[in-house]
């Protein structure tokens, strides 16, 4: 099966490197089926007839690497294949490991979930009744800067390739526009929520936020891959080069691999791998970042759509997919790169999925289908069209 589709699918670079391993006890607790290498496969060939140049799909269980899946190129300057291990930008993800430093700093009484931001950070937001908690749930009402920002998609980025944002600017950039909603009134993401969040972070520990995530969760879990440069514009090592969709059609892509991505920060700056974030949303949904009460917290999700399908905990996705499987995890948007880091609740099988361009919505919905793949087998429908509410999207 796995060979036929290698013959109709020739720029597919299928490795099963570690075979589909036998399921351990842990494993068979989750009761998840074997992930469908074929539609895996297609996945990635969809992704990259959607204009990604490169796609990749890295899939952990109990018992280290199961599957490893890679499609195109990491630059296409070089031709250089994609490459599982290599290094990206993982956008959003960053705002679940802006959480649990938050959590950590909950457990340790240095900061509350259901006090005014203001009495944190006096006189910083226009009104006293937004918590800690409506910053991570995207319930504050702080308008998404970033949509002004990228209205005009390349302009908009090369604008900000190489500035460098105070957290008090970006602050302000979202208050030079109206509120969304009335504090813990509706769900309304916003980037200007885990900018708050690492101000909290530096205000409550005196230190930036990368050292922050360095002591706490990427020095513990040896995330050695794992780093927050900001505002230092380069990737270490050997990285993935992200390519920048145009809004003109027949425009060529822009390599937006180096920037500062000072217009994210806390919100979406760091930098990891594929095995990297495996081991992040896995020790997560384990219990190993955060005591039982805390990732509780996190888990108290709100639904985020109409379907009913996605929801939002403390900087936090819920997905349920079509088997009855939920997984747990994040989106992760930054220009050249889309991201889905997602594990089961008892973290038994873990998925990173990337696509090396952005600005593209029909690659996103396509990777996006990487998860009814890994986490619902054989019994799903070919992925042929992922169902467009599953694609990250802004909602
Ligand atoms: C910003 C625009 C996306 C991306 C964003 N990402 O807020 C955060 C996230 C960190 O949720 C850009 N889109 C693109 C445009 C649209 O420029 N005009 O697709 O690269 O991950």
């Amino acid at each position: 099966m796995i060979s036929s589709l290698r013959s109709r699918l020739a720029t597919i670079a299928l490795t099963m490197v570690a075979g589909i391993a036998p399921a351990t006890a842990a494993q068979a607790a989750t009761n998840l089926p074997a992930p469908d290498a074929d539609a895996l496969a297609k996945v990635l060939a969809d992704t990259r007839a959607a204009g990604a140049p490169g796609a990749m799909i890295r899939i952990s269980g109990h018992d280290g690497v199961r599957t490893e899946m890679v499609a195109g190129v990491r630059d296409t300057v070089t031709g250089a294949p994609m490459d599982t291990n290599a290094r990206f930008r993982i956008g959003s993800v960053t705002k679940t490991f802006s959480a649990v430093v938050l959590l950590q700093l909950v457990n340790e009484k240095k900061i509350e979930l259901d006090v005014p931001v203001n009495g944190y950070l006096p006189g910083l937001l226009p009104d006293d009744r937004i918590t800690v908690r409506h910053l991570l749930t995207h319930r504050s009402g702080l308008a998404d800067y970033t949509n002004a920002m990228f209205n005009d998609t390349v302009p908009g980025f090369e604008a900000v390739r190489n500035k460098v944002f105070s957290y008090d600017e970006l602050v302000k950039l979202s208050l030079s526009e109206p509120r969304t909603t009335q504090p813990g009134a509706s769900y309304q993401y916003s980037n200007a929520n885990f900018v708050v969040v690492g101000m909290l972070i530096e205000r409550a520990t005196g230190h930036p936020v990368a050292t922050e995530y360095q002591r706490r969760i990427i020095e513990p879990l040896q995330l050695d891959h794992t780093s927050y440069v900001h505002p230092d514009t380069r990737i270490e090592g050997s990285y993935i080069h992200g390519y920048l969709t145009p809004d003109q059609a027949g425009l060529p892509l822009v390599d937006s691999t180096e920037q500062t991505v000072s217009w994210a920060q806390s919100a979406g700056a760091m930098i990891s791998n594929a095995a990297d974030l495996n081991t992040f949303t896995t020790a997560l949904l384990n219990g190993k970042l955060l005591p039982a009460p805390l990732l509780d917290q996190m888990l108290t999700m709100t639904p985020t759509d109409a379907t009913r399908t996605r929801f939002y905990g403390l900087g936090l996705r819920r997905y349920d997919l079509s088997c009855g499987t939920s997984v747990y995890g994040h989106t992760g948007t930054v220009q050249g790169f889309y991201t889905y880091a997602f594990t089961t609740r008892d973290g038994g099988r873990s998925i990173t999925a990337m696509a090396n361009t952005s600005n593209r919505g029909a690659a996103n919905t396509a990777l996006s289908g990487s998860l009814e793949a890994a986490f619902c087998g054989k019994k799903n429908a070919p992925m042929a069209s992922a169902p467009a509410d599953l694609a990250e999207s802004r909602s």
